[in-house]
């Protein structure tokens, strides 16, 4: 027996790693922006929405563009990131991802997918997995974005879970944070350094392993 009833997972840097195509999409927009860009920077963005994120790359700058030039740039940068992931199908899906997915359900339990991007749906497709999960929640209905907790709290109540019973699992810090808010155990994906408020943190879904929280 599990001590969970759901696991809620992210998608992007968790299950798939459209992180890379984030970064390749607003490195371009930053580079003619003339802002610097690097991964470190990029670290922060995860789990941002595509707003916040402009706004974290624009910086100091931001009060420069008018809030049209503003929604103008983010479209540039979701048109690039939707060409970047034009061909991804089920090779993308990271080690470990379909694994994790039918260790959850053998044990009886819900998932859910909690990721911010509003483009969540159409990757889920891609990669083949979309009816896998009992809920996927839709980024357009949220007033907030990670580290806020409202997506994972979200994820469990349409799963009909008390958060206390659920797992979350994110690559990024603002996703962990949002976890912890939510009053969820968080199992991080990535470096323990940079996840340091994840309950347990492992490289990559190929070291899930549900009976570590019995
Ligand atoms: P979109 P997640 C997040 O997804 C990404 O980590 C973040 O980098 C991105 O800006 C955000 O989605 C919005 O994505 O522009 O496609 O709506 O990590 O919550 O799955
Ligand atoms: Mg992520």
């Amino acid at each position: 027996m599990s001590r969970f009833k759901a696991v809620i997972f992210d998608l992007d840097g968790v299950i798939t790693d459209t992180a890379h195509y984030h970064f390749l999409a607003w490195k371009r927009l930053a580079a003619a922006q003339g802002v610097d860009f690097d991964l470190a920077f990029n670290e922060q963005l995860k789990g941002v929405d595509r707003m916040g994120s402009l706004e974290l790359i624009l910086g100091a700058t931001a009060q420069h563009y008018s809030p049209q030039q503003k929604l103008a740039l983010a479209d540039a940068k979701n048109r690039h990131y939707q060409q970047l992931i034009a061909t991804m199908s089920a090779c993308d899906l990271l080690p470990g991802a379909v694994a994790a997915l039918d260790a959850v359900r053998a044990a009886g339990l819900k998932i859910g997918l909690a990721s911010v991007s509003k483009n969540a749906f159409a990757v889920l497709e891609m990669l083949g997995i979309r009816d896998r999960f009992d809920d996927v929640v839709d980024a357009a209905t949220l007033a907030n974005s990670k580290p806020h907790p409202e997506i994972f709290l979200t994820a469990a109540h349409h799963l009909g879970v008390a958060p206390q019973d659920c797992l979350g699992v994110e690559d990024a810090v603002a996703g962990v944070a949002s976890i912890k808010a939510a009053g969820m155990v968080a199992l991080g994906i990535g470096d323990p350094h940079i996840l340091r408020a994840a309950d347990r943190v492992i490289p990559g879904l190929d070291h899930f392993r549900l009976d570590d929280y019995r």
